[in-house]
């Protein structure tokens, strides 16, 4: 199983293992043992078909660029100051461990905060810190940053994280892409619907708070306010019923729809929703007719409209429309928003599950800014956090209020050790820098949260310099700290071949004979037709926020005002007059998050970052193209160059990102602005949803 690694020029199968629902299949052109060529989409893996983003095709560029860390890197400076000195490997890591054994034995081994997100979606080392920090009972972290609102309020209604296979979009009559910017987040959606309109006449329809690439592509185009998608989701159902267009039969067989479910509905016009949301009463009665007039409505949910205050909310009234419509029970018909919850593989080996100690504190992902400064509530009540070991994340770019996280890394008596690919903000932070190696450098499995595959990525080329992979850095540091646990013996191969096995999902030799494995579940369960997920097998119209089937840390945020039924919670940060405008931060297309920043070809492509405010909001604010505004709230200020866009509600601004900090005058980034204020009801941060003010800088 641990053959000796040799490599094979020519086309070689990977897998994307970046932070992106499309988790593509690749066929990557292997030149030499240390150099690769083209990469393109695998054409036999059905969902990705032969089809990937413009910035991964281009790998070559982030795989062999310049300034990837090559060696393990000290602090000698001031923290920030980017001064390190080079140092061996043994030295690194011993220094590390030293630091976590002193802040164990003098603080507790909750002072050691292992932070981790999902730059490697792969398994084993995306998910392997959690073993160490199983193992020595360090603190836990509870994952808020990017999937929490919007698994919550699809599980509300569904019970279970699953949906039908966006491959069926082939079937469906009308397509509807709501909340997510597909043509930037992921390409595939767009692909497929495309094809489906081309192939058969599928109406595409996007509903979304800017005229992004996906809206422009779209035939019918839904252009709301952010945070108001409950309003338009409740008006639309109020349509469907009052013009008995509402599956009767569906709703009473297998949904909790119920007299007192309708006599709400009956009360939210379409003139109600458009004070509320922005469209007009007469757009919203046609788009419900549509979807009234066919069987096979698909609707394909994001997680962009549930970075929102009431994002919960919205995705669960969303959903409720397909469900209302009886869009279930046909071939190309009734919703998916991610299928993390079909695969149910075993976790126990790769993260420790069996050694966790359920009383450990587990702190907020979101709030690493009020943690790192002390915040009493944010700590739990518990010691503060002494040492951190981070993999995969960038939180001094991406982290909401970053004005605290920034300040919580600049603190002396934290020792931080960052394990990175690039000198990325939170790594310039550090106290030490591991250099680590890409995904094509080291073997890994994967699974899509946006289709059915599972997907071995094995190592193709050798790392440059003395990078190690995550799994390298966990068991040497592991044996340092004296963690026990049977995963640290065992090489990346072996766990993915315990985890499939394990998971009754074969074997790494079977994985490694086709390169990934379809798990697409029958027709009739991707279409709940034998009930969802809930124990009484129903469709929720009613939530009971209070208990989602999900994995979650308790209840947070103003829970308890959450609605009843699909409508407008008022719980967003509603523009006033001090803060007349809503700021979204949307991704844009060539970047990933903060990657890709680093990129010769994404960095021309996105140019320097800006704010698109409507023409009519400029004039009145007195700017105009090209001017730097100063964008303010609470939380901080940035400034920006202002970009003039009619493709936006009046009062609602966007800007793209995530630019590095560096990119903005003043070295700070756009999540100076953004909070981290727990969502309800358990918790996540609300991206898109910040009132700020603007003027002339
Ligand atoms: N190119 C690129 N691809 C990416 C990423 C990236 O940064 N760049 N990030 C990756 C990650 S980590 C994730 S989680 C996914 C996320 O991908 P998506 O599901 O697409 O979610 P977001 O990117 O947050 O936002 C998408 C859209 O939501 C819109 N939006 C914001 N607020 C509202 C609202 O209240 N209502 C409605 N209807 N729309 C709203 C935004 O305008 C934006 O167009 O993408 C992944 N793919
Ligand atoms: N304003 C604003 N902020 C946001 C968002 C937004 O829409 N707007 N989106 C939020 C969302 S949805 C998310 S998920 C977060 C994501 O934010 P991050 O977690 O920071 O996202 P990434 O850029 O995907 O990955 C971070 C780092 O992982 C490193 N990395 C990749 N592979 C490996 C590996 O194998 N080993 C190691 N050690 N490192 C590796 C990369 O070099 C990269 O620097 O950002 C959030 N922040
Ligand atoms: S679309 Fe997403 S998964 Fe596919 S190659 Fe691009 S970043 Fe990777
Ligand atoms: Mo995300």
């Amino acid at each position: 199983m641990n053959a000796p690694f040799q490599v094979s020029t020519g086309f070689r199968p990977s897998v994307c293992p970046h932070d992106c629902p499309s988790a593509c299949s690749l066929d990557v052109e292997v030149l030499a043992e240390n150099r690769i060529g083209r990469v393109r989409g695998l054409k036999a893996q059905t969902y990705t078909d032969g089809v990937i983003c413009a910035k991964v095709a281009r790998y070559a560029e982030r795989i062999h660029h310049p300034d990837r860390l090559l060696k393990p890197l000290l602090r000698t400076g001031p923290k920030g100051s980017k001064q390190f000195r080079e140092i061996g490997w043994d030295e690194a890591l011993d220094r590390a461990a030293d630091a976590f054994n002193a802040a164990e034995r003098d603080f507790g081994a909750d002072s050691i905060w292992p932070y981790y997100y999902a730059g490697t979606m792969g398994l084993v080392m995306r998910d392997g810190i959690n073993r160490l920090r199983h193992a020595k009972k360090y603190s836990g972290q509870h994952d808020t940053i990017c999937t929490n609102m919007a698994w919550t309020g699809y599980v509300a209604g569904t019970g279970r994280l699953a949906g039908v296979d966006p491959r069926e979009m082939a079937h469906s009559e009308v397509i509807v892409i709501w909340g997510t910017n597909a043509v930037h987040t992921q390409v595939n959606v767009m692909h497929h619907a495309v094809k489906a309109r081309k192939a058969n006449g599928a109406l595409i329809v996007a509903v979304d708070v800017y005229m992004n690439e996906t809206m422009r592509q779209a035939d019918i185009a839904l252009l709301i306010r952010p945070g108001t998608d409950g309003a338009l989701a409740a008006a639309i159902q109020h349509v469907l019923l009052r013009e008995n267009l509402a599956d009767r039969d569906y709703l009473a067989r297998l949904t909790d729809f119920s007299p007192g479910t309708e006599a709400h509905l009956s009360t939210r016009t379409p003139e109600w929703a458009e004070a509320i949301c922005g469209l007009p009463a007469a757009e919203i009665e046609s788009f419900a007719r549509l979807l009234g007039s066919k069987k096979a409505n698909y609707f394909r949910l994001g997680y962009g409209f549930s970075r929102q205050r009431n994002g919960a909310v919205n995705m669960h009234a969303a959903l409720c429309i397909p469900t209302m419509l009886g869009s279930w029970q046909h071939r190309g018909g009734g919703a998916f928003h991610s299928n993390s919850g079909t695969f149910n593989l075993s976790m126990t080996m790769i993260e420790g599950l069996d050694v966790i100690d359920r009383s450990v504190r587990k702190l907020d992902q979101s709030r690493i800014g009020d943690i790192l400064l002390g915040d009493h509530e944010a700590l739990r009540g518990g010691g503060p956090v002494k040492a951190m070991l981070i993999q995969n994340t960038n939180p001094a770019s991406v982290a909401p209020e970053q004005t605290k996280v920034l300040k919580g890394f600049g603190r002396d008596d934290l020792f931080t050790v960052v394990h990175e690919q690039f000198m990325t903000e939170t790594a310039a932070l550090a106290d030490l820098v591991l250099p680590a190696t890409m995904f094509m450098e080291h073997d890994d499995i994967y699974r899509g949260g946006g289709h059915t595959h599972l997907m071995l990525g094995p190592k193709l080329v050798e790392p440059p310099g003395e990078c190690r992979s995550n799994h390298e850095v966990i068991v040497e540091l592991a044996r340092r700290v004296g963690a026990e646990h049977p995963g640290f013996a065992m090489s990346p191969r072996e766990h993915i071949d315990w985890c499939l096995k394990k998971s009754e999902r074969g074997s790494l030799e079977a994985l490694e004979e086709h390169g990934f494995l379809d798990t697409d579940p029958p027709f009739n369960a991707a279409h709940f037709l034998h009930g969802f997920g809930h124990r009484e097998g129903k469709f929720h119209f009613s939530p009971n926020w209070k208990k989602v089937p999900l994995k979650n840390d308790g209840l947070m945020g103003p829970w308890e005002s959450m609605p009843l039924f699909p409508d407008h919670w008022d719980a967003i940060e509603e523009a006033n007059d001090e803060f007349p405008f809503r700021l979204v931060t949307a991704p844009a297309r060539s970047f990933l998050n903060s990657s890709f920043t680093e990129t010769p070809g994404s960095i021309k492509k996105e140019g320097e970052p800006s704010l698109m405010v409507h023409p009519v909001d400029a004039a009145q604010l007195g700017l105009t193209s090209g001017d730097i505004a100063a964008i303010s709230n609470r939380r901080g200020r940035v400034t920006l160059k202002v970009t003039l866009y009619d493709g936006v509600r009046r009062g609602v601004v966007i800007a793209e990102g995530i630019f590095p900090n560096a990119a903005h005058l003043g070295g700070t980034g756009i999540n100076v602005l953004t909070g981290s204020d727990p969502v309800a009801p358990y918790g996540g941060a609300a991206f898109h949803d910040n009132r700020v003010a603007i003027q002339k800088a």
